[in-house]
């Protein structure tokens, strides 16, 4: 039992003044929000903005969740427990106060104070910035993972970068994106705290000499280096019906004033301030990109800056609170690396042992092996990090030297112990690649470094193993485990669809909201009529919000009772919007050709991002929006079929779509996507999915069951299969003539008056392969869309299925990863704070 008696948590200060009422009564918050509109603002409460009132409800909410954040740190510190720091570039953690708000518990008095002041909670809620640290589902994936933590009483601390500029602003400009930067922090935020204290300096580029300890032992030393400040930021994670407040610390970058002391003596004033400027861009803005590597040196800086602050932040932790032998550290913290991007924290790691702490290099690697696990998040080759050895050395000289150490030894020990004189093995293994110049492997490194990769879907893990890292797994199977990804219940139903919420918890229980595989219990209530009735109403309701968002931002009016037919992911030919493409201009056709045929009016929906520099997405979005445009401007076509493409999709708005959402569509070519983690955001909510058999989709059909979900397309071992037989489009393109009408008039000038506009896509179904095997499953979707429209036509079926997807997710609740993750990798022990 690790409990601490409550009384040991705060020292004793009999001096010290009660603090003011922090209470939950709605007289309380009222006099706290009031207390910072006046004081902390400097406002007067009859003339403050909407965002003063925004602003001093969040204080409010802070005040309240800060207790308890203290009282968390406390208990483990005193508790001598491990902790997970879960090292992210990325955080996309949308807005804060709503979650905060219903799991804290406070949403119903925060309401009622606010409205007793004539304030509406519902439009300060609309009004908070997204806080989108992050591109897409690897970076939610690690918000969803703060929540479970905090709501399952896991002491654990997420690092990341402050940024100041998220991910861009999307606009379309004649159906075309346009970037603009996110200020989201241009005014500040109120959830976070800057903590100068826990300041660290780090060191770059520079030089590796030597120097003798007091032994006279030799130990490297890295000199002339440049510094670079790291100031944390602490936001804090309210979990559901839990009193444990994790936190989560962003690092900005600032300038080493020493090192402008020096420029500013010489005289030298603007050039000082001019370093300054530089050191400031390495937290300036997040890489826009998903699935893919740039190889900038600015993003190894990036990755560099903020893993070496971390480390020394654990690091200080551990010396600080405990007088133990190095070989301990593992037990008091286990280090979680999301993808390879702080893979550097592991030569990082070595070096502070080997080069501060003088510790000799067998205790070292044991050390590391023991403190770090690796996820793996993709398959694709262009996304697995690799940094030229020239750019490697000229930055991080000391890790770069480190690494090649570790590569000796495992090519020369293990490696070798099981394939003697194999070159061939060893050049496969190597943590250098070096068929046409020489790149670091950060993923061999991560494997090597850590005692434990996972995959994040069943499907994802195998292919891991057999396809990724083969020698790998031959050489240390038991180091590969599954963790399957999940979504936190709180934002993606609790929050997004509070109606539904209700409704479950009216039918079964609250069970649910901490035990997600209760949802099964309302397995029954699929075959009640009433029930029935009440989850479509639902359904109709967010449909019709949507509408108007619709008509807001996109000017085109839907019906609610069409089929809402969504997609919302990153843009990326293996996601295969393009495919999606085609059906619609299929669709298009065949209504052109059969006006009468009877066809369910249908909305398809799409959000999407695409990397600035990524040529082909762009192209795509551009070609649907100049579809839609058609589309919807086509009296023969009526009210049948509208497209739209809601212009800056991000969590918030994901969290309007997907309550909203008829059809989920989750197409990638089967062994391109790891997991995806929209399938499972749609499907508790009541969308039924179309989808190949990738990632996670897999593992859905089997909970939901094959009768309530459209599975479609080829294999993974097909498509294996069919590309090795040597892929054709062309073949299908001559052989099926709807195929090849919709991709001719993609490539005529009908869409925009410009037939060159839409040549690139035309080209890479034909001209360049098709890639990714659209024109190979282009009729089994065709076939699967009409099975749709078919079980659409019959509501009580549909509403059914639907209900059936509901009650089957449970698993998919990132509460399950969590503990997944803290039984398997992490062997962390929940503390309950009291
Ligand atoms: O991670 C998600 C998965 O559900 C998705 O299937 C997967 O595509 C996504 C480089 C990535 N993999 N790799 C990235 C992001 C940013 C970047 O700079 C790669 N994102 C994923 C969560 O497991």
């Amino acid at each position: 039992d690790l409990s601490i008696p409550l009384s040991s948590l705060s020292p004793a200060t009999p001096m010290t003044p009660a603090p003011c009422d922090l209470g939950n009564s709605t007289e309380a918050i009222k006099s706290s929000i009031v207390n910072h509109v006046r004081f902390t603002l400097g406002a007067y409460v009859d003339s403050a903005s909407p965002n003063d009132w925004w602003v001093a409800t969040c204080l409010a909410v802070r005040d309240r969740v800060m207790d308890s954040a203290t009282k968390s740190r406390t208990l483990h510190r005193k508790s001598g427990v491990r902790r997970i720091h879960y090292l992210s570039l990325e955080y996309l953690m949308g807005r804060l106060l709503e979650n905060n708000l219903r799991n804290s518990g406070l949403y119903d008095s925060v309401k009622q104070a606010l409205s007793e002041m004539g304030k509406d909670l519902d439009a300060l809620l609309q009004s908070e910035p997204d806080m989108g640290l992050g591109n897409g589902g690897l970076g939610r994936l690690a918000a969803c993972f703060m929540d479970s933590l905090s709501t399952m009483n896991l002491p654990a601390i997420g690092y990341g970068i402050h940024y100041e500029f998220g991910l861009f602003r999307q606009e379309f400009v004649n159906g075309r994106q346009v970037e603009h930067p996110d200020a989201w922090m241009r005014d500040g935020s109120p959830w976070k705290i800057a903590r100068p204290s826990y300041r660290q300096r780090v060191q770059l580029y520079g030089r590796v000499t030597q120097r003798f300890d007091e032994n006279g032992n030799p130990h490297a030393q890295w000199v002339d280096t440049k510094c670079l400040l790291g100031l944390p930021w602490d936001i804090p994670i309210v979990g559901y019906d839990s009193h444990t407040v994790n936190v989560l610390r962003l690092w900005q970058a600032q300038a080493d004033e020493d090192f402008n002391f020096k420029i500013f003596n010489e005289g030298s004033y603007i050039e000082a301030l001019r370093e300054k400027a530089i050191a400031e861009t390495v937290s300036k803005v997040l890489y826009p990109n998903d699935a893919t590597e740039s190889g900038k040196e600015l993003r190894l800086v990036q990755q560099y800056f903020f893993v070496a602050c971390s480390l020394a932040d654990i690091v200080r932790r551990f010396k600080n609170g405990y007088s133990l032998p190095w070989s301990e550290f593992p037990s008091k913290a286990a280090i979680q690396l999301n993808d390879t991007h702080p893979a550097v924290a592991i030569p990082e790691l070595m070096r502070i042992l080997l080069d501060e702490e003088n510790l000799d290099w067998g205790s070292a690697w044991k050390i590391c092996q023991e403190t770090f696990s690796y996820t793996n998040h993709t398959l694709l080759p262009e996304a697995l990090e690799m940094w030229s050895v020239g750019l490697f050395e000229r930055v991080l000289p000391r890790h770069l030297q480190i690494i090649y150490r570790i590569n000796a030894q495992f090519l020369d020990g293990p490696v070798e112990a099981r394939w003697p004189g194999d070159a061939a093995k060893k050049r496969v293994l190597s943590l250098i690649d070096e068929r046409g110049g020489k790149y670091v492997r950060m993923a061999h490194m991560s494997v090597l470094g850590g005692h434990a990769t996972n995959g994040v879907a069943a499907l994802h893990t195998r292919l891991l193993c057999e396809r990724l890292f083969p020698e790998f797994h031959e050489l240390f199977p038991e180091r590969f485990v599954n963790i399957t990804n999940g979504v936190t219940f709180r934002r993606w139903l609790d929050v997004c669809n509070p109606q539904l919420s209700s409704l479950i918890t009216e039918t079964i229980g609250e069970g649910w909201k901490k035990d997600a595989s209760k949802l099964r219990g309302l397995d029954a209530s699929a075959d009640d009529a009433g029930f029935r009735d009440r989850y479509r109403a639902i359904k109709r309701h967010h449909k019709v919000v949507l509408a108007k968002i619709i008509q807001d931002s996109c000017g085109v009016c839907v019906s609610p009772d069409a089929l809402f037919d969504v997609q919302i992911k990153r843009l990326h030919e293996y996601k295969r919007q393009h495919l999606n493409l085609l059906n619609i201009v299929t669709l298009y056709r065949q209504i052109l050709n059969n006006p009468k045929a009877d066809f369910h009016p249908r909305v398809f929906i799409f959000g999407a991002k695409a990397a600035p520099g990524y040529f082909l997405a762009k192209n795509i979005i551009h070609a649907i929006n100049s579809l839609a445009n058609k589309v919807n401007n086509d009296p023969r076509v009526g009210d049948k079929l509208k497209v739209v493409f809601l212009p800056n999709y991000g969590v918030s708005l994901a969290e309007k779509i997907i309550p909203a959402a008829d059809l989920s569509e989750q197409i990638s070519t089967a062994g391109k996507e790891a997991s995806g983690t929209g399938n499972m955001k749609l499907a508790l909510n009541g969308a039924l999915t179309i989808g190949t058999l990738d990632g996670a989709n897999v593992e859905i059909a089997e909970e939901v069951g094959d009768d309530n979900i459209f599975i479609f397309g080829l294999t993974v071992e097909q498509v294996t299969d069919l590309k090795a037989r040597g892929y054709n489009p062309w073949e299908y393109y001559w052989n099926n003539e709807a195929l090849r009408d919709t991709i001719d008039w993609i490539g005529s000038d009908y869409f925009t008056g410009h037939a060159h506009d839409f040549k690139p896509l035309r080209d890479s179904f034909l001209e360049h392969g098709d890639p990714y095997l659209c024109l190979a499953d282009y009729q089994m979707y065709v076939d699967a869309q009409a099975k749709v429209d078919a079980a659409y036509k019959q509501p009580e079926l549909w509403t059914k299925m639907a209900v059936l997807n509901t009650a089957r997710v449970g698993f998919f609740s990132s509460d399950r990863t969590i503990q997944d993750y803290a039984d398997k990798v992490w062997k962390l022990p929940q503390v309950a704070v009291p």
